[in-house]
C-alpha cells in the first residue's frame, strides 16, 4: 500500500466532520473528530466541571449559618446540584478518552483552570443571594448557547444543567427580594454584596474578545456559539432592571443605556485583576485548591473500598462462569 491511502482516509474523515459542523448536527463519541476539536472540548469541559466542583465551597461556607431551615434546605439542594452537575460533566469530558481521575489530579495539582468567580470569599449572607442572582444568572447566559453546542454529550449536559442553574438563580433573587424588603441593614448587605460581586460576574465570560484565543476556533467549531463579549452585553442589559427591581445599585458609574445600541454602555473591568486571579493569586484560590485536594486525599479510602467490591463481585462472577462451564 502506498502512504497516500490513509492520507486520503484521513482527508475523507475530515471532509465528513466538517460537513456534521456546516449542517449544524452533532459530533457523537464514537465519531471522527479532529485532535484540536476533542482538545478544546476536554480542556472547556474539564474547566466547567471543576468550577461546578470548587463552586460549591463558597456556598458551602454558609450552610451550617443559614439563617432558617428552609434557607438551609434551599442552599443544602443548590450546592447538591452543583455536585451532579460536576458529575455529568465530568462524563461528558471521559467519552472524549480522559479520565475524571487524570482530570482532578490536573485540578488539585493547579494544572487545569476553573472559573475566576470561585476565587472571591462569601462574606455575608446577602453573598448567598447574590451569587444565585449574578453567578448563577451569569452561568445562565454562558451555558443556554452550549445546550446547541456541537458536541452531542455536552450539549445535552448542558440542558438538564441549565434548567437547574434556572432554579439557582430564582432562589438568589427570591433571598434578595426578602432581604430588600427587611431592614436598613439588610438592605445594605445587599448593596454590599453586590458592589463585591459585580465585576467579577462580569469577568466570568472571559477576557475581551481581542483578548480570547480560543474563541474564533471554538465558534467556528460550533462549540461556542457567541463571543464572551456578546454574553457579557446580554448580562449587562439583563440585570440592568433586576437590580432596579431590588433597588440597588450597580457599581458602575458608566453604565447607562445607549439608544443607538439599543444596549448598555458599561465600564471595563479590571483585566489585571482577572489575569492575577486565573494565574492562581486570587484572594481564595490556595484555600480553595487546598480544601479540594483535602477532600480528594480524604476520600481515596472509599474509592480503594469501592474497587476492592468491585473486583470481588467481578471474580465471583468469574467463579461462577467457570463452575458452569
Ligand atoms: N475563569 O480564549 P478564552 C457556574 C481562560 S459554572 C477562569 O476566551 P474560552 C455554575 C480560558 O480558559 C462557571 N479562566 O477561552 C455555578 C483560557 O485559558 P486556557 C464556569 C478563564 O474557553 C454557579 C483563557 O482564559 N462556566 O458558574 C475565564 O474560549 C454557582 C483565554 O480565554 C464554564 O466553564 C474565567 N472566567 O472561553 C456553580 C462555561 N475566562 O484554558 C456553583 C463553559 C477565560 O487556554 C455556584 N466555558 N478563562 O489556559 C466557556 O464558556 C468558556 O470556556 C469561557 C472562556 C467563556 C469561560
Amino acid at each position: 500500500m502506498s502512504i497516500a491511502e490513509p492520507l486520503t482516509d484521513e482527508r475523507e474523515l475530515e471532509t465528513g466532520f466538517d460537513a456534521t459542523i456546516a449542517a449544524d448536527q452533532r459530533i457523537e463519541p464514537r465519531d471522527w473528530m479532529p485532535e484540536g476539536y476533542r482538545k478544546t472540548l476536554i480542556r472547556q469541559i474539564a474547566q466547567h466541571a471543576h468550577s461546578e466542583i470548587i463552586g460549591m465551597q463558597p456556598e458551602g461556607n454558609w450552610i451550617l449559618r443559614a439563617p432558617s431551615l428552609r434557607r438551609k434546605a434551599i442552599l443544602l439542594a443548590k450546592v447538591q446540584d452543583e455536585a451532579g452537575h460536576g458529575m455529568y460533566l465530568y462524563a461528558a469530558a471521559e467519552t472524549l478518552g480522559v479520565d475524571r481521575e487524570e482530570l482532578t489530579e490536573k485540578l488539585i495539582d493547579s494544572k487545569q483552570k476553573y472559573s475566576s468567580i470561585f476565587n472571591y470569599p462569601t462574606l455575608s449572607y446577602a453573598d448567598i443571594g447574590v451569587i444565585g442572582w449574578l453567578v448563577d444568572g451569569a452561568a445562565i447566559c454562558n451555558q443556554v448557547p452550549l445546550c446547541r453546542c456541537s458536541y452531542g454529550p455536552y450539549a445535552r449536559a448542558m440542558i438538564r444543567i441549565c434548567k437547574e442553574e434556572s432554579f439557582h438563580q430564582r432562589q438568589g433573587y427570591e433571598l434578595l427580594l426578602a432581604m430588600a424588603n427587611g431592614t436598613d441593614a439588610q438592605r445594605q448587605m445587599v448593596q454590599e454584596a453586590t458592589d463585591r460581586w459585580w465585576w467579577p460576574s462580569l469577568m466570568m465570560f472571559g477576557p475581551p474578545d481581542g483578548d480570547s484565543p480560543n474563541s474564533q476556533q471554538s465558534m467556528a467549531w460550533n462549540i461556542k456559539r457567541h463571543t464572551n463579549d456578546e454574553l457579557r452585553q446580554r448580562f449587562v442589559d439583563m440585570s440592568v432592571p433586576q437590580a432596579e427591581a431590588l433597588g440597588v445599585t450597580l457599581p458602575d458609574p458608566e453604565l447607562r443605556w445607549n439608544d443607538e445600541r439599543q444596549a448598555h454602555d458599561y465600564g471595563e473591568p479590571d483585566w489585571d485583576e482577572f489575569k492575577a486571579v486565573i494565574a492562581g493569586s486570587g484572594p481564595a484560590n490556595a484555600q480553595r485548591v487546598a480544601h479540594r485536594r483535602r477532600a480528594h486525599e480524604g476520600g481515596a479510602w472509599v474509592r480503594e473500598a469501592a474497587q476492592a467490591y468491585a473486583d470481588k463481585q467481578a471474580a465471583r462472577k468469574d467463579e461462577v462462569r467457570k463452575a458452569a462451564a
